[in-house]
């Protein structure tokens, strides 16, 4: 039987993308703000109906250069329950991470235990939309306010997804995208950042290029952070298959649902909320998480623990001076009971059921 993996990047039809890639050929024109990359920033950004926008060679760079164009220093509040990169680009900065508690209900980052974190040495609080899931950005912005503190949200699980009728992108000063193979919109790397700041796009613009200003002047110690012309000729094109993606996604869902809503020994409260089917993540109760990880890789089916380890569990920031790790229970016991099943618009029925029946075997 064929492996079956967490998630299968989207394409473009090939003779679409073959289409761009001659035109690239005759052109030359690879990288450095060309017309595939200056078209695709204007699609996203039309597409999202947020402000402005920068695309990025992946989403890394983006909140790095995002941390930098905000002169974020100090301590910023984060949670332990993301991917190493959102925590990685705050060490990168200089800036020392806090972690925080997640709230068990959204495994987010918790508003109400984020305030009793804040010292004079916090600038600001790094949320994550973890799976797709909106932080709760009202609370987060009057903390924010509150605090003089920035806001700044790690949104790498959450394309497509809105609050009200706006792009959960158009919250916090910044946010960041990521368009990884692995995402539910991918330009095979890629990244992005969201702002209604113009002063900062501006900044952001000239770090992601050396801080070139042109051939003589250079305005800042910048950056290489450039999408190249084939990530935004991709990008364009799967912008038009997005959303009948996301149908696909939700059929995969459903079919999930039908086999596994309302069984004992596990919970589907988070897959539940999903608005674009990013991940399908269950929290296995009574320590068998890793008895239906192992049971599905013996029939070739890869899930994956995102994200196990918590990274305040990493050795590097477990042992840094100054890195607190105290008190996140909840998001101790989120890793591990988390598993990803796969979902991805093309994985067939036949194998929801075989994956479904499986787990439900182990479990019961
Ligand atoms: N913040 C958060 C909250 C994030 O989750 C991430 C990335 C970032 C920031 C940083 O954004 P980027 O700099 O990546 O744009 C994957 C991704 O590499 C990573 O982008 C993602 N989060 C993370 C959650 O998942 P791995 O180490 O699990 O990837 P990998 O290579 O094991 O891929 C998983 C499965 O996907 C494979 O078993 C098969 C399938 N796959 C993967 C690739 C790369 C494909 O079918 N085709 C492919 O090209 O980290």
């Amino acid at each position: 039987m064929n492996p079956i993996y967490v998630t299968r990047p989207s394409l473009p039809p090939l003779e679409e993308f073959t289409a761009c890639l001659e035109e690239i050929w005759d052109s030359r024109v690879l990288t450095n703000d060309g017309k595939f990359v200056k078209t695709f920033e204007a699609d996203l950004t039309r597409f999202l109906g947020v402000t402005h926008g920068s695309v990025f060679c992946n989403g890394t760079i983006a909140l790095q250069t995002a941390l930098q164009g905000l002169r974020v220093t100090g301590e910023v509040i984060t949670t332990p329950f993301t991917f190493p990169a959102t925590v990685h680009s705050l060490h990168w900065n200089g800036c020392t991470p806090v972690f925080c508690d997640v709230d068990p209900s959204d495994l987010n980052l918790d508003p109400k235990r984020v305030e009793s974190l804040i010292t004079p040495k916090t600038t600001a609080i790094l949320p994550v939309h973890v799976f797709g899931i909106p932080c709760q950005v009202d609370l987060f912005r009057n903390l924010a306010d509150q605090h003089g503190l920035r806001l700044i949200y790690d949104g790498a699980h959450a394309f497509g997804v809105k609050v009200g009728n706006r792009s959960i992108y158009d919250y916090g000063d910044v946010s960041m995208a990521s368009f990884h193979a692995t995402k539910v919109f991918n330009t095979f790397e890629g990244g992005a950042i969201f702002t209604s700041d113009p002063a900062l796009k501006k900044r952001v613009d000239f770090l992601r290029n050396f801080g070139i200003l042109n051939e003589t002047e250079i305005l800042g110690p910048g950056s290489n952070g450039k999408m190249n012309e084939l990530q935004a000729a991709c990008g364009s094109l799967l912008l038009k298959y997005f959303e009948q993606d996301i149908r696909k996604r939700m059929v995969v869902r459903d079919r999930y649902f039908d086999h596994l809503k309302g069984k004992d020994g596990f919970s589907l409260a988070i897959a539940t909320e999903s608005q674009n089917a990013s991940y399908f993540p269950i929290l296995i109760q009574d320590g068998k998480r890793d008895a239906v990880y192992h049971g599905l890789r013996d029939i070739n089916v890869f899930s994956r623990r995102y994200f196990f380890p918590l990274v305040s569990d990493i050795p590097i920031y477990r042992s840094m001076p100054g890195v607190e790790a105290k008190n996140i229970s909840n998001a101790r016991t989120v890793s591990e009971q988390v598993l990803c099943l796969p979902i991805y618009p093309d994985l067939s029925l036949e194998d929801v059921d075989r994956i479904s029946e499986k787990v439900l075997a182990i479990l019961t």
